[in-house]
């Protein structure tokens, strides 16, 4: 028989599947939705990292190919958005042409994988016939009062020249290019995804997705229970509302401390006071939250006024300091320095006093050397209060409170409005005009797309405005709703704009009057496994459910969660687990080992270099094992292949292990140890063949079947060679058969006083008599004095006790 020649097959297959499709959509076969987080073509071009993800996903949609399904497995262009506009400006070509350029050499490089990917349903965000339905989604939004104008401190990176959302600023740097994040007061376009933020936290208890990315979106929502209470100021008619979450504490509540920014600030200070108060508000304002928040010695500044606490009339001061945040809860807060770490270390630092209200078996302690935050102990120093479980109390405080008209009830997210606005060219336009008379007015619908113009200069302008603004003939325009004279917004969306809703658009793709049609919505959609990194776990997931939310709202979707199932793979690294760049020079390029060792080889390496949700280094000469199996196996088929061998029982029990092993394998994603599962039986069916002369057909095709997803190209090969004439991927998934797949004969350990004496071979299905029984026949000649006990451990060991 000829030898494994990768090369000359999956040329061979790759020609023929594009003339036969093996996925095909008969209108009767149930949907799979498979879906790859679609790439940023950006100019370096994929590695071998980049390939695991699309891999994965690959096999996964062929395994449900023969399973019965018409897979929906599309891929597309993240195109929009700095990576492009950024790698432009350094390439010094406009953006359009590098996009278009990265996008048809990694469409290249893709289809090295050899993936079942439909291209029929490619989508490109850059594409006005996508972006038209990227800016009707925002006209709805603007309909139903979800986006809105805002003028406030941004986050700013001043090297991309550009706000960012909260979501894209990581420990206080740019998420793009890791520049220091600073504030700028900019108007901007807002997303209202705080009106979502309860359906956001409470159905993701619907979701099959990683326990690790559920906590992250729920820790970022961030909703807390407590209580607002009010504080009158001392001698004046306002008075200060504060957001707690531990109203239980109040009686220790010592001193207040106001954001900077809030409205009462400057206002609060008294003569004496009134210059520093003014300094220290100037001073916070040129800070980022980020910076605000970060663990440093606290500052502040006292105002010289006191509020009354409204539980014991106590006179307590009024401080100002940036470790309080504007934007969340009222802006102001009670503070309790024995049982909060920040108010401790503020109270050490301007010698306020501590009192402990919560203790350890009711205990005070004498000199607190840091802050008491377990919630459990006894109230102390608590008027009415004393001797409560504060614990109990945390919870009832908040009503409570309100009972005595104190306060209310209430509860917070940590969520914020999503800063939308970025002051850039490549991104899709914000289809808003504003008009001296009606305001702002959206594009009509049927004028959209509102295409990007033609610019000379897209580098970003840094003064807040983006280039577009540069364009008079563009900017000016009249109202549709007037006609008077009136200027566009010239402010693009995010990166994340088009990428929230694409998913969608696939299933659909060439539909030139609605988004995606009803009817194709329900057939196709939602996505039943989503496969990509884990980086995304609070930005486009996040993103992405808020979207489909809301186009459920409006009627479009007859559903609301996007993402049936998650997968986030693990990153391959280069040596030492440093990321794989072209900065580092450790980037493995697919192009080599794919010539060297075939698609399929490589396939399978991705797959077996270790947990696939796990990180994995890369080492190059671990593919020589792979493929030496897929020679070895080829070997197996073509010299059984004429032979016409009969099935053992032992083939036939060796078969539906097989099937048993992989088939639960790949349904947990164990993918690794499906490939190791693969070389094992490999190895046992060699030495079969050798006893035998070589093995049945069934066994075989078996195997081939279930290889199929993982090697395509020499799966489909064997399985032609194997006398079929359709496609492997039309054949059926192997079921095991669970009775013939246990071993018929046992070998059993006999023991006498459970030492091992010998070892018999009996059947699998012996009863404890017969096994008793032979073991007592083999060890005879050891037994003394008296049998007292027989014990049979089923399968395992006859022990025979004496006296
Ligand atoms: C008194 C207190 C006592 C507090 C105590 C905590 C512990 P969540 O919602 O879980 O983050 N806080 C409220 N608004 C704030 C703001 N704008 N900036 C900074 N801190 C703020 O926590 C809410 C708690 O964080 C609130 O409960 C408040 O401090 C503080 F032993 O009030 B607490
Ligand atoms: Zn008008």
């Amino acid at each position: 028989a000829a030898a494994y020649n990768h090369s000359a097959i999956e040329k061979k297959w790759r020609e023929n599947w594009a003339k036969n499709p093996i996925n095909v959509n008969d209108g009767k076969k149930p949907k799979y939705y498979c879906l790859d987080m679609f790439p940023y073509p950006s100019g370096s071009g994929l590695h071998v990292g980049h390939w695991r993800g699309y891999v994965i996903s690959d096999v996964w949609s062929r395994y449900q190919i023969l399973k019965g399904h018409y897979v929906i497995h599309p891929m597309g262009w993240d195109a929009f958005g700095l990576p492009a506009e950024n790698y432009a400006i350094k390439m010094g070509v406009h953006p359009a042409k590098s996009t278009a350029e990265n996008v048809s050499n990694i469409k290249r490089q893709i289809n090295e994988i050899s993936a079942v990917y439909d291209w029929d349903m490619e989508v490109n965000t850059t594409d006005p016939e996508f972006y038209k339905w990227t800016q009707w989604i925002f006209v709805q939004m603007f309909k139903k009062g979800l986006a809105y104008e805002k003028e406030f401190p941004i986050n700013w990176c001043p090297s991309c020249k550009t706000g960012l959302a909260n979501e894209e600023v990581v420990n206080g740097c740019c998420e793009r290019c890791g520049t220091a994040v600073t504030k700028k007061n900019l108007r901007q376009w807002m997303l209202k995804i705080t009106a979502y933020a309860d359906r956001l936290l409470k159905d993701l208890d619907k979701l099959d997705w990683p326990e690790k990315v559920k906590k992250m979106q729920s820790d970022w929502i961030g909703k807390s229970y407590g209580a607002e209470v009010n504080f009158k100021v001392d001698g004046r008619d306002e008075s200060i509302t504060v957001y707690t979450t531990r109203p239980d504490t109040l009686h220790g509540a010592t001193f207040m401390v106001l954001a900077p920014e809030h409205e009462l600030a400057a206002a609060l200070a008294t003569e004496e006071n009134k210059e520093a108060v003014e300094a220290y508000i100037y001073d916070s304002s040129m800070k980022s939250n980020v910076d605000r928040l970060q663990d440093k010695e606290k500052t502040g500044v006292f105002t010289g006024s006191y509020a009354i606490n409204p539980l014991n009339g106590a006179k307590v001061p009024i401080w100002l300091s940036d470790y309080v945040l504007a934007d969340y809860g009222t802006g102001a807060i009670m503070c309790v320095p024995a049982h909060d770490d920040r108010d401790f270390e503020f109270a050490k630092k301007f010698h306020i006093p501590i009192i402990q209200v919560i203790a350890k078996d009711g205990k005070e302690i004498e000199n607190l050397t840091e802050a008491y935050t377990d919630a459990n102990g006894i109230m102390i120093n608590s008027g009415e209060w004393n001797g409560m479980e504060s614990s109990v109390l945390k919870k009832e405080a908040p009503a409570m409170i309100e009972k005595r008209g104190l306060g209310k009830k209430t509860e917070n997210f940590k969520l914020r409005d999503w800063v939308f606005s970025r002051q850039r060219y490549w991104g899709e336009p914000i289809p808003i005009i504003h008009c001296p008379h009606c305001g702002n007015v959206p594009v009509p619908e049927d004028q959209l797309p509102l295409k990007l113009p033609e610019v000379e200069s897209y580098q970003p302008t840094g003064t807040g405005e983006s280039p577009l603004a540069g364009i008079d003939e563009w900017v000016n325009t009249t109202c549709p709703q007037c006609g008077a004279p009136a200027k566009r917004e010239t402010n693009t969306m995010p990166q994340w704009a088009g990428s929230s809703w694409y998913f969608l658009r696939y299933v659909d793709s060439h539909n030139d009057k609605e988004l995606v049609s009803r009817e194709k919505a329900e057939k196709y959609l939602p996505v039943d496994m989503y496969i990509g990194g884990v980086e995304h776990a609070v930005l486009h997931l996040l993103y992405s459910r808020f979207y489909t939310k809301f186009l459920n709202d409006i009627g479009v979707l007859d559903f609301d969660e996007p993402f049936v199932k998650l997968f986030n793979q693990g990153m391959i690294t280069g040596k030492n687990g440093i990321k794989m760049s072209k900065s580092k020079g450790n980037v493995v390029s697919p192009d080599d080992l794919v010539r060297d060792y075939g698609c399929d080889s490589l396939r399978m390496y991705e797959l077996f270099v270790g947990p696939p949700e796990l990180d994995a280094e890369w080492d190059d000469r671990g593919i020589e094992g792979v493929s030496r199996f897929l020679n070895r196996f080829w070997n197996l088929v073509t010299e059984s292949c004429g032979k016409d061998v009969k099935a053992t029982k032992e083939m036939i029990r060796l078969r539906n292990k097989l099937i048993f092993d992989i088939d639960q394998r790949f349904n947990q994603f164990n993918l690794n140890t499906v490939i190791s599962g693969f070389m094992e039986y490999n190895n046992k069916l060699i030495e079969l063949a050798k006893k035998n002369g070589g093995i049945d057909k069934e066994t075989l095709k078996t195997f081939v079947i279930l290889l199929a997803p993982f090697a395509p190209h020499i799966g489909e090969e064997l399985w032609r060679q194997l006398g079929e004439g359709d496609s492997v991927f039309h054949a059926q998934w192997p079921e095991c058969d669970k009775e013939a797949m246990k071993d018929d004969e046992i070998e059993v350990a006999v023991q006498v006083n459970g030492k091992t004496r010998a070892v018999v071979t009996l059947p699998a299905d012996v009863s404890k008599e017969d096994a008793i029984q032979a073991g007592k026949e083999l060890i005879s000649d050891k037994l003394t004095g008296t049998i007292v006990k027989e014990i049979y451990v089923p399968g395992r060991i006859v022990n025979i006790v004496c006296k």
